[in-house]
This record gives C-alpha cells, sequence and structure tokens, in this order.
C-alpha cells in the first residue's frame, strides 16, 4: 500500500492539476475521497482546520494547497522533473495567473451558465466559503464579459504553441500545462458547451489531448480511515525553520489563507522557508502531525501564550 496519498474529489479542478503532475511523474498513489461540501469530519482532523480540497497526505506530514503540494512532489520525486526547461521560479509564478484570474473568469462562466441547476447545498456551502453571496444573476449577467476574458487567456496559450512544441515550454510536459490544463479540463468537465471557448484554438485542441494522454499515474482507492490510520502510525519528517522567522521557531502560531477559505491551522512553528510554513499540531486522535501551507498566499501570525490566571 502506497503512504502518498491525495484527499481529493474526481470534480475538483485544483485536485486535476495535481492528478495531472502525479501522471507526468508516473508515481503510485492512494486517493482518498472527500466531500464536496462541509462538512468533512475525515479531512479536519489531519489539517487542523483547513477544509480545501486538494490536501496531500504523506504518513504524518499533510500538505495543503495544490502549488505547495507541486512542489513537494518535485522536491521528493525529481524524476521526471515537473521543470523539463528549468525556468522553475517562472513555471510556479504562474499559477498566480492559472490559479487566480483564470480560475475566475472559468468559474463564472461554468456557474454563469448553470444558474438554476446549482444545488441550494452547493451554494450556501460556497457562500460560507467565500464570505460572499454567491450571485447567480450577477454571474449570469458577467457571461459575455467573462467569456471574452478566457478567450483572452486561450490567446496567450495559443500563443505559446504557435512554433509547434508539444507542451507550453517545449518538448515535455511540466507543471506549466498542469496548471493551464486544470482550467481546460475544469470547464469541459462542468459546463461542456463552452469549452469551444477555448479549443477553437486549433493548437490549444491538440495540445489539450496531449495532456490529457499523461494519465494521472497508478491510482488506487484508499477509505479515509486508513489514511487517518496512516497518519496516526507515522512519525513526521524534520524539520527546520529559516533565519527570518527564528524568533517564532517552536512558537505558537496560526496560518490561514488570505484569498477563501480562510479558517485558521493553529499549532507551533514546525518548518519554514521562502516557500513554505510547517506548523505541529497534536490532534486527540491521530497525535503528532506538521500541517504545510505554501507562503504566497497565507498569512502567518504569533499566537500569544494566554496567562494561567
Ligand atoms: N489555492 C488552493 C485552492 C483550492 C480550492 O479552492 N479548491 C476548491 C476545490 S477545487 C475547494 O476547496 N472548494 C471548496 C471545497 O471543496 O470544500 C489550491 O491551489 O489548492
Amino acid at each position: 500500500m502506497t503512504d502518498l496519498l491525495l484527499h481529493h474529489y474526481d470534480n475538483s479542478p485544483f485536485s486535476e492539476k495535481v492528478r495531472v503532475c502525479l501522471g507526468i511523474k508516473g508515481l503510485i498513489w492512494g486517493a482518498v475521497e472527500q466531500p464536496l461540501i462541509m462538512p468533512k469530519p475525515d479531512l479536519l482532523p489531519l489539517t487542523g482546520g483547513y477544509r480545501r480540497i486538494p490536501v496531500m497526505q504523506i504518513g504524518a506530514d499533510i500538505y495543503c494547497d495544490s502549488v505547495l503540494i507541486c512542489r513537494e512532489l518535485e522536491r521528493r520525486f525529481p524524476t521526471p522533473t515537473l521543470f523539463p526547461d528549468g525556468n522553475r521560479g517562472l513555471a510556479q509564478a504562474l499559477a498566480l495567473w492559472t490559479d487566480r484570474s483564470m480560475f475566475q473568469a472559468a468559474v463564472a462562466v461554468i456557474f454563469g451558465n448553470r444558474g438554476e441547476a446549482i444545488a441550494e447545498s452547493f451554494i450556501k456551502d460556497r457562500e460560507a466559503l467565500s464570505g460572499a453571496p454567491f450571485d447567480l444573476a450577477k454571474m449570469k449577467m458577467a457571461i459575455p464579459h467573462m467569456s471574452a476574458q478566457l478567450r483572452a487567456h486561450g490567446a496567450l496559450i495559443d500563443e505559446q504553441l504557435a512554433d509547434g512544441r508539444a507542451f507550453l515550454t517545449g518538448d515535455k510536459p511540466g507543471l506549466a500545462d498542469a496548471n493551464v490544463w486544470y482550467n481546460l479540463w475544469f470547464i469541459e468537465n462542468a459546463y461542456a458547451p463552452a469549452a469551444h471557448l477555448l479549443t477553437d484554438y486549433a493548437r490549444i485542441a491538440a495540445w489539450s489531448d496531449r495532456v490529457r494522454a499523461i494519465g494521472h499515474g497508478t491510482r488506487s482507492a484508499v477509505s479515509p480511515a486508513e489514511a487517518l490510520e496512516q497518519a496516526k502510525a507515522a512519525l513526521t519528517a524534520p524539520g527546520s525553520v529559516a533565519a527570518d522567522d527564528a524568533d517564532l521557531a517552536g512558537k505558537p502560531v496560526t496560518v490561514f489563507a488570505d484569498d477563501y477559505g480562510r479558517d485558521p491551522i493553529s499549532g507551533t512553528l514546525w518548518s519554514s522557508s521562502p516557500f513554505h510554513f510547517g506548523v505541529a499540531r497534536t490532534d486527540p486522535a491521530l497525535g503528532d502531525v506538521v500541517v504545510h501551507v505554501p507562503r504566497i498566499g497565507f498569512g502567518l501570525q504569533a499566537e500569544s501564550i494566554p496567562s494561567a490566571n
């Protein structure tokens, strides 16, 4: 049985990014199905409150956010690389385009078009997640603008492929492909009639076929109970704190996403780098775990230790 676990659900676009990276690396992994909406009783004991998907688990080390998950996959399984042409910084920075403006355009087109077909429980859940109304009327009105935005994103992708290269950064697939691809996949999967907005660029259609053909590596189902057992049985990996954060090493801290789903994760600062924070926590049922989050897009707050009286 593998200890490389991805907590996900099949329709999750950010999980698709990670699944393609698992495919590029040809990894064997366990898929742990998590619910699409709250509650998530088998996820939160691992993450300490973080509810978003995907989450990667390796023993008692828990990695939140697709950006850090892909980075950690590269660190642990460097060959074949997610950076076939080098350009590591740029390929990772690309997520700030694909996961934000491109993803927001995809979301608006999908949900604006699906409108009334969306379950009320999903709408309520996503309102709680974002802290803002899930305004279907507004999304519907925005369809023409957001469709044009998507086409404009598509034009950039098409331009990147214009010299006949097979993948976005050259002749081999990498993180840049996974980053862009999951948005196309999301549209195809969630509202197929809009897929033409991108795929009527002939080069994008051919590139999509190549990315789809990469697959997801070798996946088997792992139950949430088994994942929790694995965390309980494992020791956390050693960690070190970067010089910039030295005054907080081992001290109580809270980390939280700065966009949506800001649920705080509290513990002590276990590790850090320019790319991540690791927070050590003790769960009553699982024992010690370390929850890792990316640095970009997450806040770190020192917590004062409550006095005894
Ligand atoms: N920046 C995060 C975004 C994750 C995200 O928004 N995931 C969606 C699903 S694809 C989510 O968690 N939705 C709410 C939920 O599933 O509970 C990442 O890259 O992992």
